[in-house]
């Protein structure tokens, strides 16, 4: 449980609830709490500051001054193309040099600007943005200040972007699995990238409606694989 208060609560452009806080441990864990007392779908939960984000398989997000930690719950389109949903609407905010890593990262210039964490919990779905909107990168930790950037906006713009984030995520819901897979092919960072996987080595050729990432193996076989199953080389 967490027992700080939003400082500011209003509708998105859907018109769902979203609560604006200043500091939170993780915005995740607030929206599961809301998830679990009622909450509709597409309410928000957005913080400028994490003090104990989560990234993916027991990894750490850093969210200091100057970040976006939003979460959003989803009831009504729980696919295995939601991390790619929100990183189309991030790259949509970010700008035409944002790139789309699969499975959850996005990319200015190869360095990462944002990562998503998609929880299911019961049937619905948390979805989990982090942005680098605001932060000085030199202040995080030097092994991710190696590979991370910042969308280098001034930090009274943190909570503008979430609403246009918000909005655009809203859109990319709405999207069938063809032009979730289109939108991303004009983004894809992995297409064409050597990758290696427990079974082999090939080049990724992009992603399926289920999610997973399609790569051409040495043999001339094409396969779908995982999160978790691929390694880049
Ligand atoms: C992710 O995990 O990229 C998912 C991050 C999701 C964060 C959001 S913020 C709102 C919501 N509330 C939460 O508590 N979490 C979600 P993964 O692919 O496992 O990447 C984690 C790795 O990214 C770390 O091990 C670092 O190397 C790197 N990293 C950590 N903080 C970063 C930052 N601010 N910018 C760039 N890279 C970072």
């Amino acid at each position: 449980m967490t027992d700080a208060t939003p400082h500011a609560e209003r509708p998105t452009a859907a018109g769902a609830p979203w609560r604006l806080y200043e500091s939170l441990p993780s915005t995740n864990d607030v929206a599961r709490e809301w998830l679990a007392d009622g909450a509709p779908d597409g309410a928000a939960v957005s913080a400028t500051r994490q003090t104990a984000g989560r990234g993916r398989q027991g990894r750490s997000w850093e969210a200091p001054e100057g970040a976006l930690a939003l979460s959003v719950i989803v009831r009504s389109v729980v696919d295995g193309l939601l991390s790619l949903r929100a990183g189309l609407a991030v790259a949509q905010v970010a700008g035409s040099s944002a790139r789309i890593k699969w499975p959850n990262d996005v990319l200015i210039d190869g360095r990462k600007v944002a990562g998503i964490l998609v929880e299911l919990v019961d049937g619905a779905a948390i979805v989990g943005i982090g942005v680098n909107v605001a932060v000085d990168v030199d202040a995080l930790p030097a092994d991710v200040a190696e590979r991370a950037g910042s969308l280098g906006l001034p930090a009274a713009e943190v909570e503008p972007l979430a609403e246009r984030l918000l909005a655009a995520f809203d859109a990319a819901l709405a999207l069938s699995p063809a032009d979730v897979l289109a939108q991303l092919a004009a983004r894809d960072a992995l297409t064409g990238r050597a990758v290696r996987w427990s079974g082999g080595e090939g080049v990724a050729e992009g992603v399926d409606e289920a999610g997973r990432l399609l790569v051409r193996g040495d043999d001339g076989e094409q396969q779908a694989l995982d999160a978790g199953e691929v390694h880049l080389l």
